[in-house]
């Protein structure tokens, strides 16, 4: 029999209707887990939090956080809010008893970071519940195809990563001051918003921890149109006061990752003409991958030694076949998907998590590692020097029987 069980939304801006659609369309697309109800949306204006719960698909509105987490109808509570209060809502939901979803990064710095995941472990002993870090790529098929991929040992060992997160929205500097842009808010810039995702995919596919980094950070733009309740993204002011830009602007860093392979790492809004490009490329010694957000339902596979004569080369593969990760609760092959499809896989696995009693990736945990990494990067850019996340150990990424790959030299040798 399906039980249901209630969610509880904060916030409903981009991210927040993101999640309302995911919540909406999850079991209609999987069908076997707990169903959701989108019993409540959160936010602090009463009119617009109405209406967009009335678009969004929520049943009733409530004004402060914490009357959600109170509510015995919730069971899930979604924190689509600035990074400000995740700290905040997700360590009281936890104490409620309430699992949580928190979009990334999990916090504004470390020490919060933190106290989130140490609240999540004493959450999980006590009540069983569980606490996600919204790093929604991880869910996308070809993403998790080339975790599978590495994992079985396709690659050999790793030596390079690349990995670059572009967007253009700061371009024009009358791009108004919004929360993503003021460090008490948001926590940091590039950094926090772009370079956590990609930080999270090369740990995740690759099973590699980011050791050390050096890196640089730099703002192009010191004062921006200070328009209150301004998103950014899509939206341009004329005149009036400016308010200062108090986050990174571009953040570049090298890292030496654990297990001996090198990688680099760029994070910017100012990359003109790339809207939304994440792209990963690990190189390792029996062949390589990469992947492109904008080209979301490919991967581009080359293996060593495959092929000997001329034809020899780079593969695109169409990562939409029924055998393919999430792929059965979707179109036959080719009907491709979308960014939006990456938030249904990613409530899905949540449910699932809840629905065996077990846990969920990316955890607090996972999102304190990212956190680990952003710290030591604005360490880094601030000294000069070379800085440790303390994350110098290796993942050993499961084998997954549910992928029929050839299993070559294996890619993850465990660290003495
Ligand atoms: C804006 O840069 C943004 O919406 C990020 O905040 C998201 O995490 C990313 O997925 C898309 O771009």
């Amino acid at each position: 029999m399906t039980r249901s069980i209630g969610v509880g939304l904060v916030g409903y801006s981009f991210m927040g209707r993101a999640h309302s659609a995911a919540w909406r369309n999850v079991a209609a697309a999987f069908g076997s887990e707990i169903t959701p109800e989108l019993v409540v949306l959160c936010g602090r204006d009463r009119a617009a939090a109405t209406a967009a719960a009335a678009r969004l698909g929520w049943s009733a509105v409530e004004t402060d956080w914490r009357r959600v987490v109170e509510r015995d109808d919730v069971g899930i509570v979604d924190i689509c809010t600035p990074g400000a209060s995740h700290a905040e809502i997700a360590i009281a939901a936890l104490r409620a008893g309430k699992h949580v979803l928190c979009e990334k990064p999990l916090a504004r710095d470390l020490a919060e970071a933190e106290d989130m995941a140490a609240e999540a472990a004493r959450a999980h002993e006590r009540t069983g519940v569980v606490a996600m870090v919204g790093f929604n790529y991880r869910r996308l098929p070809a993403v998790e195809l080339a975790r599978r991929l590495v994992a079985s040992g396709r690659l050999g060992d790793l030596r390079h990563v690349r990995a670059a997160y572009l967007q253009d929205w700061l371009v024009d500097a009358d791009v108004p001051l919004s929360w993503r842009l003021v460090r008490d808010e948001a926590g940091s810039g590039s950094l926090g918003d772009l370079a956590a995702h990609a930080i999270d995919l090369v740990e995740h596919v690759s099973g590699a921890r980011l050791a050390a980094v050096s890196a640089l950070l730099t703002t192009f733009v010191a004062t921006r149109p200070a328009v209150a309740g301004a998103e950014g993204l899509t939206s341009k002011a004329t005149g009036g006061a400016r308010g200062e830009v108090s986050v990174d602007d571009a953040s570049l860093f090298l890292a030496r990752l654990s297990g001996g392979a090198v990688g680099t790492f760029e994070a910017t809004r100012y990359a003109t003409g790339h809207k939304n490009a994440l792209r990963v490329e690990l190189n390792g010694s029996l062949g390589s991958l990469a992947f492109d957000l904008e080209r979301l339902n490919e991967l581009e596979i080359y293996e060593q030694g495959r092929d000997e004569d001329a034809s020899a080369g780079w593969r695109r593969v169409l990562v939409t076949e029924p055998e393919h990760p999430y792929l059965e609760a979707w179109w036959p092959p080719g009907h491709v998907l979308g960014w939006e499809h990456s938030f249904v896989h990613e409530v899905h696995d949540l449910l699932a998590a809840i629905e065996g009693g077990g846990e969920i990736h990316p955890s607090f945990a996972d999102g304190l590692a990212v956190q680990r990494v952003l710290d030591a990067v604005e360490r880094s850019a601030a000294s000069g020097a070379w800085v440790e996340t303390g994350l110098g150990h290796r993942l050993r990424p499961p084998a997954d029987p549910g992928l029929a790959v050839t299993p070559a030299r294996s890619a993850q040798k465990e660290e003495p």
